[in-house]
């Protein structure tokens, strides 16, 4: 499972105060934290309180390239702010997100192809995020569908089942590990999955452990990726661990430092 670090979102106070007074030393700290901690992506997420989110997007983008090298999810549901974005990126990003809805799917597949960039599918539309498995792996067959229909590769479609915390939403656990398995059915290459891992103890006391327990569980369904905190070391470790049991990577003393420097 790679890690894609979520700390660059104007959600958290001092990233929200930053754009605000468009001062990069806290964007550019968490960064390079966050790449050195283990992550292969950045999420940027302007926040909820962006009243101009292409310019902080574009913002958020250069100042991040400077610091670090890492490739970049965009994620914003603007797509303005998205495609802005996407112009200035160095390496090929990821676009966070997209539902399974029309108009919707064919803008962000037709950006993907423009931009070659891989995009996150989410298992919702109109309607809302479905409770039972069955549902959010037909919602992902939709995305499957229309990624092949404009050409992306089954390796740049991250498919996200959609994680509620655990607190609100508890029913939906088991419907999500099961949605991860099926997912992997769904074609041959098979598409790749994502979650946002801390969404499951959103609200809760114990939120790392949650997390942690999350996350070697939903690599044993086949997990590929989270939009996760690279700098909770027990997590980096838990992971490095169960690529290790799940016979994903060649075990080695020092494999957690391996994990770290290589993803
Ligand atoms: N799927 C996809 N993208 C996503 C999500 C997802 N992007 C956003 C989010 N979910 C993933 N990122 C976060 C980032 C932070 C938190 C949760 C998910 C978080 N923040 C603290 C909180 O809400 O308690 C904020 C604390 C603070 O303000 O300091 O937990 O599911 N594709």
């Amino acid at each position: 499972m790679i890690i894609i670090g979520e700390r660059i979102n104007g959600m958290f106070t001092d990233i929200g105060n930053a754009i605000k007074d468009r001062n990069p030393a806290a964007v550019q700290e968490w960064a390079k934290k966050q790449e050195v901690a283990g992550a292969r992506y950045l999420d940027i997420n302007t926040g909820p309180a962006s009243k101009n989110q292409a310019e902080d997007m574009k913002w958020l983008v250069e100042v991040a390239q400077e610091a670090s090298d890492l490739p970049l999810a965009l994620d914003s549901t603007n797509y303005d702010a998205i495609e802005a974005g996407l112009a200035l990126c160095k390496r090929p990003a990821m676009i966070n997100s997209v539902p399974a809805e029309m108009p919707k799917m064919e803008r962000v597949f037709e950006m993907a192809a423009k931009y070659n960039a891989a995009v996150i599918g989410l298992a919702m539309n109109e309607q809302g995020i479905p409770k039972d498995a069955e549902s959010r792996v037909a919602l992902a067959m939709e995305l499957v569908a229309m990624a092949d229909a404009y050409g992306l590769h089954m390796e740049d479609l991250y498919i996200d089942p959609l994680v509620l915390p655990c607190n609100v939403g508890q029913d939906h656990g088991p419907e999500v590990f099961e949605t991860l398995r099926q997912i992997k059915l769904l074609a041959d290459p098979a598409p790749r999955t994502v979650v946002g891992l801390s969404n499951i103890s959103q609200g809760t006391k114990n939120r790392e452990l949650i997390n942690r327990v999350f996350a070697v569980m939903a690599m044993a369904c086949g997990l590929d990726a989270a939009i996760a905190d690279a700098c909770d070391d027990e997590l980096v470790e838990a992971v490095a661990t169960a690529r290790i049991v799940l016979n994903m990577d060649i075990y080695c003393d020092s494999y957690v430092d391996v994990f770290r420097k290589q993803g």
